[in-house]
């Protein structure tokens, strides 16, 4: 802790560091501190003879390697985790009691997990999904877990059909296909039969399902949740994550093709950003909403299939997190971490969202049988930086000592320890004290009927490209359903959002525009809302620039891109530098690929030692690429894997850069007859290097695609 309480940055680290253990220069001991001779030879009668049970140092190491695993999470089970700060901007008292909310500059340490949701842990990262985006801030008042998605509406409103939800999408039960995918009859039978999905399924088959990197997507606490002052004056809010790199997806086709070449992309992506000092970084926005507000809106504000626009309720930044830390140990750290919509600290409370409020009792439940019990908060990852007393004792793994007589409260023989906070005036949680009056019922609020005006909010705000990629997924993902009566069904849900995306992807599929909702879609959806299908309401917002991905080139940087330099033999040093430099000098990458790793001979003699090589590389694995200058242009000239790069960089609608003299070398791709446009960069200007940032700075030239029908 420093002068003002605040607690830095480190200190999480600090209090994890008790528990690490480092192996250098020390002799290998078994669990019970017994150094260890030999750790290649089993027990045995004579060096051919049977194994005897009394080797307890086989039988240990054995027997704990069978209980290595634990059960993946049922779902997000694939993620990566990364530690890092968030630091306040402004006092929040106003709104908020929450002790890290509560002064400009204050620090407070954090761990974050990133996450798909369909795969299992071992699925490729570029899986077209939503992503976990889980925080677990340890304020000096106790943790505080915002765990949300980089999509800020859910697939469903009701918990109780999350099950059903997630056994849809997950491979089908009976061949277990297909993985990390939600292309195939069950999901698409499920969501053509919940009216209420369409908003979020829309959203996965936009770009944001695809990201090019979790260092570049949104974050959306989806629910609305409660800040509450310390007079109990209570706002609705809605929490924000803006990534500073801005909002960046891939091409399908890219996505697919990253699986393959290495499918821990964006895990290591995060972990080479931090690693190389590129920390990551996020401002945290709210939409706060007065109490008197919450019937204001066209839509129901405890409705987690609606977000609020922009435009309607501006997002206030209040504050910065940075991500500045390596796990140590992935099991350790990212695979034990317990993230809880539960766990809020005091200032935070719930809204009665029925889907969150259904998540508050999951969540603990979940990992009381994954982590092996009801101690797990004792993990090192896990638990608070402020000290924790109570009367819980024993259980499955119990680390802590708790001293003392008394397990009880109250306790005259403890002294009344541990007190509560109120017997001394201690600040501590209270529940903000809604008045609550109503009927116990299974039932639908007649206000979340509305299932489609949303899905049109989003797919308007979309530029013609991000429309066309919309398009293409769902073409895709319908094409891969058998059942044409699921296909069919899916249209009359698309019929309802808008009329040139129902007709364009009802093409693709070879089949009719559907006159309306399926029958049967009508008949599950009146289980929930007897009078369905209603009349939508007004919007108060038809168009929202927030909700596009290309919204804001001015806060555009090139920062962390990389740039593939194809190169060979020969190829000019001078020529690499011109445009490395200027790269580098806006924090970008210059990456040199030949066709060998090892020493590279440049024109102007020396040479340098590189690691990439077109056998390992792929375009998609880059930003943009570049063609120096040079001797090598005969050794390319012959390169296949040279003219692949370049042409599916091309496809995928990347910057690509020639330099003097190497422009011949286009008359050898695909792309060789096609109109120049901004994203093809010769260097033919003197701002050769300056004219390729600034095309870079659009990361893709998504209208290619749409000028000249290169498919994506
Ligand atoms: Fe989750 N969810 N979820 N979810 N969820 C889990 O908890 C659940 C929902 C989200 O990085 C599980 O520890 C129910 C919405 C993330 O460790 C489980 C419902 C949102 C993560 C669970 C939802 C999320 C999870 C599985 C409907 C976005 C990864 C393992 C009521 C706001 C956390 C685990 C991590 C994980 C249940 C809906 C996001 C089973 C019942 C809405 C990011 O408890």
């Amino acid at each position: 802790m420093n002068e003002k309480g605040n607690l830095s940055g480190d200190s999480k680290k600090n209090q994890l560091s008790q528990f690490e253990v480092d192996a250098s220069n020390r002799v290998m001991t078994t669990n019970d501190g017994i150094a260890i001779n030999d750790n290649n030879n089993s027990l045995k009668v004579g060096e051919r003879g049977p194994s005897l049970t009394e080797d307890f140092i086989f039988r240990e190491k054995l027997a704990h390697f069978d209980r290595e695993r634990i059960p993946e999470r049922v779902v997000h089970a694939r993620g990566t985790g990364a530690h890092g700060v968030f630091e306040c901007y402004e006092d929040l008292s106003q709104y908020s009691c929450a002790s890290f909310l509560s002064a400009k500059g204050k620090k407070t340490p954090l761990f974050l997990r990133f996450s798909t949701v369909a795969g299992f842990r071992g699925s490729t990262d570029l899986a077209r999904d939503a992503r976990g985006f889980s925080v677990k801030f340890y304020t000096d008042e106790g943790n505080f877990d915002l765990i949300g998605n980089n999509i800020p509406v859910f697939f469903i409103q009701d918990a109780m059909n999350f099950p059903d939800l997630i056994h849809a999408v997950k491979p089908e039960p009976h061949n277990e296909i297909p993985q990390a995918a939600s292309a195939h009859d069950t999901f698409w039978d499920f969501v053509s039969l919940m009216p209420e999905a369409a908003h979020m399924v829309m959203w996965v088959m936009s770009d944001r399902g695809i990201p090019r990197s979790l260092r570049m997507m949104e974050g959306f606490g989806v629910h609305t949740f409660k800040l509450v002052n310390e007079a109990g004056k209570a706002h609705f809010v809605k929490f924000h994550w803006k990534p500073l790199l801005g909002v960046h997806s891939v091409a399908w086709n890219e996505a697919q093709k990253i699986s393959g070449f290495n499918s821990d992309f964006h895990r290591q992506d995060l972990f080479d950003a931090i690693d190389g000092g590129d920390f990551p970084e996020w401002e945290l926005g709210v939409q706060i909403i007065a109490e008197e507000d919450e019937h204001r809106f066209s839509f129901d504000l405890l409705d987690p299939t609606k977000l609020i626009p922009e435009e309607l309720v501006p997002v206030k930044i209040i504050g910065k997190m940075t991500l500045n830390r390596n796990p140590e140990n992935f099991f350790a750290e990212t695979e034990q971490a317990a993230f809880h919509p539960g766990r809020v600290v005091r200032g935070i409370d719930f809204s009665n969202d029925p889907l969150l409020q259904g998540r508050l009792f999951s969540y603990s439940d979940t990992q009381i049988y994954r982590l092996g019990g009801a101690n797990h908060q004792e993990l090192p990852i896990n638990r608070p930086v402020n000290p924790v007393h109570n009367n819980q004792r024993d259980g499955s793994m119990r680390t802590t000592i708790a001293k003392g007589e008394t397990a009880y409260f109250p306790n005259s023989i403890g002294n009344g320890c541990p007190y509560q906070a109120m017997m001394k005036g201690e600040k501590a949680f209270v529940s903000h004290a809604e008045q609550v009056d109503g009927k116990k019922v299974r039932a639908r609020s007649t206000s979340f009927a509305d299932h489609f005006t949303q899905a049109s909010l989003f797919y308007n705000s979309q530029t013609p490209e991000e429309q066309q990629h919309i398009v293409n997924a769902y073409s895709f993902e319908l094409s891969k359903v058998n059942r044409i009566d699921i296909r069919k069904r899916y249209l009359g849900i698309l019929s309802q959002i808008n009329g040139d995306l129902t007709a364009k992807v009802a093409a693709n599929l070879g089949l009719e525009v559907p006159k309306g909702l399926d029958a049967l879609t009508v008949q599950f959806a009146k289980q929930n809302h007897p009078n369905y299908p209603v009349t939508p309401p007004k919007a108060e917002v038809l168009k929202s620039a927030a909700l596009s991905m290309r919204a804001d080139p001015e806060k555009a940087t090139i920062a962390t891109r990389k740039v593939a330099f194809l190169v060979a033999d020969g190829v000019s040093k001078a020529s690499i530098d011109l445009l490395k430099k200027a790269l580098e000098s806006q924090g970008a990458q210059a990456c040199l690929i030949s066709n060998k790793v090892g020493d590279l001979k440049f024109m102007e003699g020396g040479t340098e030692n590189i690691q990439h090589s077109y056998l390992t590389e792929a375009s998609v694995l880059y930003d943009a690429v570049y063609v120096p200058s040079g001797k090598q242009l005969g050794i390319l000239a012959d390169e296949p894997d040279f003219f692949q790069f370049l042409n599916e960089a091309y496809r995928h609608c990347k910057v690509i850069g020639f330099a003097k003299g190497t422009e011949k070398l286009i008359e050898e791709t695909y792309f060789h007859n096609k109109k120049a446009d901004k994203g093809l960069v010769l260097d033919h200007e003197k701002d050769f290097a300056q004219d390729f940032i600034q095309a870079l700075k659009a990361h893709r030239i998504w209208e290619r695609e749409t000028a000249r029908k290169v498919p994506s």
